[in-house]
């Protein structure tokens, strides 16, 4: 299995000599870098264990100037090598390193006391009892010490053996189906093209793959692939990679960027965060002005302290950030934040909902905010589907990975394990909290009794009406989402996109997504038999047209005027006459009392049907006839046989053909 392992410490300290001395190569590649014998970028590198073990090497650069640097390399790192000189002893940026290495969660690793063979034994083990004091109460608290000389070879085996060691103790970088390549260097290969590199994780990039670089959601082609120098047709998470795109110069890719699959992930300028504060720093304030880094990205921030007004030094609070540029961040991801002003690293932590909904309003909306963020904690990453789905009640399936940290194949494990517990209900486009599928229905139920009530006479609810009591309801099932959110073109054109295969998929509440979940929730109760579908509307099943007393007297005087009056049409005028309204008309022909045979022209259902039998009587066997045969046959007058007989040709009963028509079948 392979793995990335991080330099870090002071400048000047050996960090660049140790990776040369272990790997023989020089990880300095600027001529720059050269010349001030100092690294300012990235350097990478490899090598292979004693166990056999791959490892990558990322060697950062020491300089506090170039700690927004650092910060883009040791994203992905899952061990450090932290550097420090035995003559000169603990500096800044061994502390600075070591807080960011802390916040970053990054609890293996090695440390190298360099310059061992000028700093001679005694002074080495003083400040090997320095490092010791300083990394207490870190993530690396444990980490073995290793006196190096590396220009003399001296150590070099046991940091090989150490870092075995503390690799053995990683876990295996997780897959879950989402793989993620934070962009750490672009540049040209002259008949290649474009190649980024970086390191991948959350799951395996393949060759020949469409694939989007974010946040811009340029749809590129994976061409080939490098690890370590080696061409490979598929690669693992944590690994140092070097992919050759097709579909974009490399101007148009930069540090930050992310290499994604489609529909997988989603940029952001929102993110709910625990955040800490570092001791000895100012606390952390929405007035600040700060940058985070993420992946290999950085970014201007504001901070929104959620559960209280700052975040104390040595304390930590749930934190949302703004962010100045969209980023891609993924649930539980670690980052850090440095002050721009005071051009330090002031704290950092885990980001805990790269997607908040809505701005945080009042107490109420606060109070449950932190109960969800905390909730979110408790819950880990294992429950984190759930929990989307309790803090929203319904979300797209198309957006279910953004939101919930996984795809493919882990996704659908993911989500049939919740349906398994209980917690989540699978729909065609939607994926539900079991009491938001409740509600929905509810809803449709209320909203079509609701419509029985209000129209009597109607046969039912239009459909879409019904499907849109889901969207009405959208501000209970969506919880802290007002329907204001379906506003939100965003949503909507995002939706659009990825269902094209174009833009990353919405994680925001959209028409589609309500239109979707309106559907459901009106299929599921037809099927369930609580509803019933009639044509263009649903019903209660035991909704049936209901006349007052009045309307009553009115169909009765209707009724006795088209029996009376035979095969001769009734128009509108006629009939209102009786009191019979156009409304009382559409239910009097929907029950089937009257036909209508042409706008404003009405028959008795039985004289329809005498009409009918008249014409089988005189043209069996399919015998032609014109209408004025028609006319005389049914007994009745060219007003009413001319819209009849087309009445006739529309309905099938009888084929026209010129002048002539015959009875069908
Ligand atoms: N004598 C001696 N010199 C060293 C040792 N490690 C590094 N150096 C020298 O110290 C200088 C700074 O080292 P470098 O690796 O560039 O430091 P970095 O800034 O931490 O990468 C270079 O001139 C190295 O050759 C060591 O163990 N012994
Ligand atoms: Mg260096």
């Amino acid at each position: 299995m392979p793995h990335v392992v991080g330099t870090a410490g002071h400048v000047d300290h050996g960090k660049s000599a140790l990776i040369l001395a272990l790997t023989g190569t020089d990880p300095d590649r600027l001529a720059e870098e050269k010349a001030r014998g100092m690294t300012i970028d990235l350097g990478f590198a490899w090598t292979t264990l004693p166990s056999g073990r791959e490892i990558g090497f990322v060697d950062v650069p020491g300089h506090e100037r170039f700690v927004h640097n650092m910060l883009a390399g040791v994203g992905g790192v899952d061990c450090a090598l932290l550097v420090v000189d035995a003559m000169e002893g603990w500096q800044p940026q061994s502390a600075e390193h070591l807080a960011i290495l802390d916040l970053l969660g990054i609890a293996t690793g090695v440390v190298a006391l360099t310059k061992v063979d000028l700093a001679g034994s005694e002074r080495a083990a003083e400040v090997a009892v320095q490092v010791r004091e300083r990394l207490a109460g870190t993530t690396l608290a444990d980490a073995p010490l290793v006196e190096t000389a590396a220009p003399a070879g001296l150590g070099l085996d046991q940091v090989r053996a150490e870092l075995d060691r503390a690799l053995d103790r990683v876990a295996e970088p997780p897959d879950r189906g989402r793989p993620r390549l934070p962009v750490d260097r672009v540049f040209t290969i002259r008949g290649s093209g474009t190649v980024v590199t970086g390191t991948l994780s959350g799951g395996t990039l393949a060759t020949e793959t469409e694939a989007v670089v974010l946040p811009a959601g340029r749809r590129v082609r994976v061409r080939g692939l490098q690890a370590h120098g080696r061409p490979v047709e598929r690669a693992a998470p944590a690994r140092r990679l070097a992919v050759n795109l097709a579909g974009v110069a490399t101007a148009e890719v930069a540090r930050g960027d992310v290499l994604t699959l489609p529909g997988q992930w989603r940029p952001t300028r929102l993110a709910d965060c625990r955040l800490r504060c570092l001791p000895g720093r100012q606390p952390l304030r929405a007035r600040g002005a700060y940058l985070l880094y993420a992946g290999a990205a950085e970014a201007a921030v504001r901070l929104q302290p959620l559960d209280a007004s700052e975040v104390p030094p040595g304390d930590h609070g749930l934190v949302r950030l703004h962010l100045g540029a969209p980023l891609v961040l993924d649930p539980f991801e670690p980052v850090v934040l440095r002050d721009s002003g005071r051009d330090e690293t002031v704290g950092g932590g885990l980001v805990l909902d790269p997607f908040p909904l809505a701005p945080v309003h009042g107490t109420t909306g606060r109070v449950r905010r932190i109960e969800e963020l905390e909730a979110r904690e408790a819950a880990g990453r294992d429950g984190l589907l759930a929990r989307v789905l309790a803090e929203r009640g319904l979300v797209a399936l198309a957006a279910l990975p953004a939101l919930a940290g996984a795809g493919g194949d882990r996704l659908g494990a993911a989500l049939a394990a919740a349906v398994e517990q209980g917690l989540a209900l699978r729909g065609r486009a939607v994926a539900w909290a079991p009491d938001a599928w409740h509600q929905a229905r509810e809803a449709v139920l209320r909203a079509v009794a609701a419509h029985h009530q209000a129209e009597p006479l109607a046969a039912g609810m239009p459909v879409q009406l019904a499907r849109a009591a889901v969207w009405r309801a959208g501000s209970e099932l969506g919880r802290n989402r007002a329907p204001a959110g379906l506003r939100s073109d965003e949503g909507a054109t995002r939706e659009a996109g990825a269902a094209s295969g174009g833009g990353p998929p919405s994680v925001s509440v959209t028409q589609a997504l309500w239109a979707a979940a309106g559907a459901e929730a009106v299929d599921a109760l037809v099927a369930a038999g609580q509803l019933v579908a009639e044509g263009p509307v649903v019903r209660l099943p035991d909704h049936g047209v209901r006349f007052d007393a009045a309307q009553r007297a009115v169909r009765a005087r209707v009724e006795a005027a088209v029996a009376e009056a035979g095969v001769t049409v009734k128009s509108d005028a006629e009939l209102a006459a009786l009191g019979a309204d156009r409304g009382l008309l559409d239910v009097l022909v929907r029950l089937g009392v009257l036909v209508r045979v042409a706008p404003g022209l009405h028959l008795g259902r039985g004289a329809l049907d005498q009409a009918v039998g008249s014409l089988r009587h005189a043209f069996p066997d399919g015998r032609s006839f014109t209408a004025t045969d028609a006319k005389q046959a049914m007994g009745t007058t060219r007003k009413t046989a001319i819209p009849l007989l087309e009445h006739l040709d529309r309905s099938g009963v009888t084929v026209r053909n010129g002048d002539l028509r015959r009875l069908a079948g």
